[in-house]
């Protein structure tokens, strides 16, 4: 019963947002339709994933398409669902997705914000039936309305995002996202075709007894880092690692915990990428009371300076990632 926080028990997703834009009645409401319009192709996407397995006899549902070509992988299908969404939406100028190499400059230089997405994230989960993501940040562009984008449209730091969120295909689809003021989640029900608030104002716990990082690069991380991880041991702390980012995140952002992706001697800068991974993720940790670190810098003020850029990741509790950046900086 969510009467105590003043929504009423069942809210749709369309209702929450509807009742967020009408606290704003001068704001033209091209914001909530692009959340909306990522939501549609949300299920759309959503509607692939559950029928993943079936696609090798797809034959015998009719899923094979009229040229007898193999099904494309989800990810790419994912990819061109939240493209399609955010291209006919008309509120989007530009779009930087991990499946494609540039910026995609949707021709539309009436739209006023730009998408940073990975349509499908937990690539090494996909065809093995296990959980995986959407991870999406919102901006709004910097030059003037009307006139072509420019890289600057694109290239903005993590605390200019103006919403982000991240879909999380688990056992059930949840939907969480931020616009600044907090963060709410939304569970998928699948009969009905609607996501309902059923996680409203997340707050993170301060502190927690997961650590989620990959072990196997132990001997390729910082000292401090390997510290950190030997004392996460010592207070007999759980070892959680699913190996999706959003799924790893996500229960750390509920029960508490820290997610690292760490810098290593092969790739000094660690596999995530900054602009469509860690700043959504982040910027929605920093509004549930969570951190997110590059182990240096906050990620939020991280000045990107290429599209596909990597940064190492420490995110969740706060507790947690001020330790963890207090090993890595030798103070421990
Ligand atoms: P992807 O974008 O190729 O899917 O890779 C990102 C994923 C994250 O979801 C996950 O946290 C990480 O890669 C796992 O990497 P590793 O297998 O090196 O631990
Ligand atoms: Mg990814």
């Amino acid at each position: 019963d969510n009467s105590a926080l003043g929504y009423s028990v069942g809210i749709t997703l369309d209702r929450f947002i509807k009742s967020k834009q009408d606290d704003f009645p001068f704001a033209s409401g091209e914001l909530s339709q692009l959340l909306r319009d990522i939501a549609l192709a949300t299920k759309i996407v959503n509607r692939e994933i559950n029928r993943a397995g079936l696609s090798n006899i797809g034959g015998a549902f009719g899923q094979t398409n009229v040229q007898g070509e193999e099904q494309q992988k989800l990810d790419v299908v994912a990819n061109i669902r939240f493209t399609r969404a955010l291209t006919k939406g008309g509120e989007v100028c530009a779009v930087v997705s991990e499946e494609d190499d540039e910026v995609i400059d949707l021709q539309n230089n009436s739209g006023k914000y730009v998408v940073a997405i990975d349509p499908l994230d937990g690539s090494s989960n996909i065809d093995v039936n296990i959980s995986i993501g959407t991870v999406f940040s919102i901006y709004r562009r910097v030059t003037p309305l009307g006139s072509p984008i420019q890289p600057e449209d694109v290239m903005q730091p993590g605390n200019k995002q103006v919403a982000a969120g991240y879909v999380l295909y688990g056992s059930s689809t949840m939907l969480v996202y931020t616009t600044g003021h907090g963060v709410n989640g939304f569970t998928y029900e699948n009969s009905l075709g609607e996501f309902f608030l059923s996680h409203p104002d997340i707050k993170a716990p301060e502190t927690g007894n997961v650590y989620s990082i990959n072990e196997g690069l132990y001997y390729q991380m910082a000292e401090g880092l390997r510290n950190f991880v030997c004392d996460c041991k010592k207070k007999n702390f759980s070892a959680r690692y699913i190996g999706s980012l959003v799924a790893d995140f996500h229960r750390n952002l509920l029960k508490g915990g820290i997610y690292i992706y760490p810098g290593t001697d092969n790739n000094p800068q660690g596999k995530l990428r900054l602009l469509y991974e860690a700043n959504a993720l982040a910027f929605i940790a920093e509004q549930a009371g969570a951190k997110a670190t590059n182990g240096i810098d906050r990620i939020l003020d991280m000045v990107p300076t290429s599209l596909h850029q990597r940064t190492p990741l420490i995110i969740g509790s706060r507790d947690l990632v001020q330790e963890a950046e207090s090993f890595l900086n030798g103070k421990k």
